[in-house]
């Protein structure tokens, strides 16, 4: 008698994976936690300090034995030094993924990268005029390369002055917000406290410098300059790889896809590309695609070539190709157990090692390709931009060799897929809206929708799959809530049926009108998690729109499954440009009542957002809805 395995995800799909995983006795990431209980307390609520070789320290946040580290370090200042480091670790992931971009586009600007072009130069112009560089008699190219200039300076920046894409994209009065913070820091503590990112990679490093052996121990001064650090993400190193790939891979539409383990085929070669970077996936898609790939496929007896996505590489190919996909975080082990995946092609970010142990016992081709991403027993094909057609050919060429080796009695591949409606960039909801947020204002005004709220992030193992992300975004369509967002977030919602447009029957009567009048469904996909920098676009589209600060919108954001450290960036760039921000689990901060404090309650006064902690969907929604009427009367609406 087989193991239920509904306690592990909501997914069917998933659950059926489960099963002939247990059958089989097949490690996976849910047997992996059980044997790793019970965890460490310390760890959880950031009360251990291993920075220097005197430690490692810890200290009980209950009082029992020593109240400081080694160094005297209190709890105080070793949950803000880690909190720190988390944000500084997944501010630089997603502004390297940003940097790449940007170097791709001087390549191409240049000529020196002839596999890639230019696909959408209105969007360039676009970007350009945001940064105030003027497009009059120059080239496309030509323009491009003073852009990617821009981008590249805003991470090597020496100067005091904020990056030109924070200064070009952020709210006047958001800047003006963060400079009132900083005085008001500076006459609290006497130290200048900066909060406008000088230099994607200069916050970083700033971090780094300041969470080292004998340095910064005020949780004020290590949060701010998380909160700093966070902001160069979204306002810099995120924002840059958003824009940077519209432009090079074209802007994502609005078009219907199919979501869950069912877009993979029996009868295809199937490619699952998987992490983040689109400069690959995109490449794989076009040659997959082609007749001369398509044939050598045919020629091992398969039907053609079928590419599928998992997380956010699913995501950006998802959004500008209308590729499938197949799953989030928690679906990349299931995604092979299906026994009918002939590649699984990784580029950087949230790729478990445990794939090249499970590739191995199917006929799996498990592929790395970045230099920053090495896995023991993994094949390495080394990506090089400038040689991309001849490396995504080799690619493709590699899964369909592996095609005769499939064991057909050992392919299962569960048949749950559901469409979505996805494709939800800025400009495409302003394009819907009629080229101005003013409708939108007008139905948040006239309380038809009561307001609107970014869910983000991941799978996280210890919250059954999926079902924090669904049962949270069915709560606020209820209430009247649009909901946006990005990442597996985004996943888990078009698996559950909810950007279909019959979801419209799920929300309240007044988001519902509206999503009919728009032809659109209640639950809008942003994209990736850079993408969140949409979000910051259009929260600050809003609030222009309005004269008001983004901090007095009835907008909110949350993280319910959250498990990586870009998250940690991600909630802090909201909160640093004025969101109430839900998460769940809880963050390793509560062995702190200083930085618990800050970031719960000190922030809001400071910034205007803040973080919230809540474990349960239902609760999570009437929460954010009290939010947004405290914040809706704010503005007399
Ligand atoms: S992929 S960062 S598990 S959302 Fe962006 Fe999903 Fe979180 Fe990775």
């Amino acid at each position: 008698m087989p193991v239920k395995q509904d306690h592990r995800s909501v997914d069917p799909a998933a659950i059926a994976m489960l099963q002939i995983a247990d059958q089989n006795e097949i490690d996976n990431v849910w047997e992996r936690l059980e044997k790793q209980q019970p965890q460490c307390g310390y760890g959880q609520l950031g009360t251990c300090c291993r920075i220097c070789t005197q430690g490692p320290c810890r200290i009980d946040p209950l009082g029992e034995g020593p109240t400081q580290g080694v160094c005297g370090a209190t709890a105080d200042t070793m949950v803000a030094r880690n909190l720190a480091r988390m944000a500084a670790v997944g501010s630089s992931a997603h502004s390297d993924h940003g940097r790449k971009v940007a170097l791709l586009l001087k390549a191409v600007a240049t000529g020196e990268n002839t596999d890639y072009e230019i696909v959408n130069e209105e969007k360039l112009q676009g970007v350009a005029a945001k940064l105030g560089i003027a497009a009059d008699g120059l080239t496309t190219l030509e323009l491009a390369d003073k852009v990617a200039d821009a981008a590249l300076d805003c991470f090597g920046s020496q100067t005091e002055a904020p990056i030109q894409f924070a200064a070009s994209y952020m709210p006047e009065r958001l800047q003006k917000q963060l400079g009132n913070a900083e005085a008001t820091l500076k006459s609290a503590t006497g130290a200048r406290i900066g909060l406008m990112p000088r230099g994607i990679d200069r916050e970083s490093v700033d971090i780094l410098h300041r969470t080292h052996f004998g340095c910064d121990a005020d949780p004020l001064s290590l949060v701010a300059q998380t909160v700093r650090c966070s902001l160069g993400d979204g306002w810099g190193g995120s924002l840059i790889a958003t824009e940077l790939q519209d432009v090079l891979f074209g802007a994502p539409q609005i078009r219907t896809i199919k979501a869950n383990l069912g877009v993979l085929d029996k009868e295809m070669v199937n490619i699952i590309v998987h992490g983040h970077e689109p400069v690959l996936s995109e490449k794989v898609v076009e040659l997959a695609r082609s007749a001369k790939m398509n044939e050598a496929a045919k020629k091992v007896g398969a039907a053609g070539i079928n590419v599928a996505g998992l997380c956010c590489t699913g995501n950006e190919i998802l959004m500008r190709q209308g590729v499938g996909v197949a799953g989030n975080l928690l679906h990349s082990e299931l995604a092979i157990m299906t026994g009918a995946v002939e590649a699984l092609v990784v580029d950087v970010q949230c790729i478990f090692p445990s794939l090249a142990d499970l590739s191995s016992c199917y006929h799996t081709q498990f592929i790395t390709t970045s230099e920053q991403v090495n896995i023991p027993g993994a094949t390495h094909i080394q990506f090089e931009e400038h040689d991309a057609n001849q490396i995504a050919e080799q690619i493709v060429q590699k899964a369909i060799d592996a095609y005769p080796n499939r064991n057909a009695a050992k392919v299962y591949i569960p048949e749950q897929t559901a469409e979505a409606v996805v494709g939800f960039t800025v400009e495409q909801i302003l394009g819907a809206l009629g080229g101005s947020p003013a409708p939108l204002v007008e139905v948040i005004a006239n309380g038809t929708i009561k307001g609107v709220v970014g869910i983000v992030g991941c799978n996280n193992v210890k919250v059954k799959q999926d079902l924090f992300h669904q049962e949270l975004t069915r709560e606020l369509i209820k209430r009247d809530i649009l909901v946006i967002g990005t990442g597996c977030w985004a996943i888990a919602a078009a698996k559950d049926g909810l950007m279909n447009l019959d979801a419209q029957e799920l929300a309240g009567s007044g988001l519902k009108a509206v999503c009919q009048s728009l032809g659109i469904p209640p639950v809008l996909h942003m994209g990736s998690c850079v993408d969140c920098s949409r979000m910051l676009v259009l929260a600050g589209a809003i609030a222009d729109h309005l004269g008001v600060d983004i901090s007095a919108l009835p907008l909110a954001g949350s993280a319910p499954e959250w498990t990586t450290e870009k998250a940690v960036a991600i909630g802090s760039y909201f909160v640093g440009s004025g969101l109430p921000v839900h998460l769940w689990p809880a963050p390793p901060i509560l062995g702190s009542p200083a930085v618990t404090g800050i970031l719960t309650e000190g922030s809001k006064d400071l910034l205007g957002g803040y973080f919230f902690v809540e474990e349960d969907p239902a609760a999570t929604a009437e929460q954010m809805l009290a939010i947004i009427n405290e914040k809706r009367a704010g503005l007399g609406i």
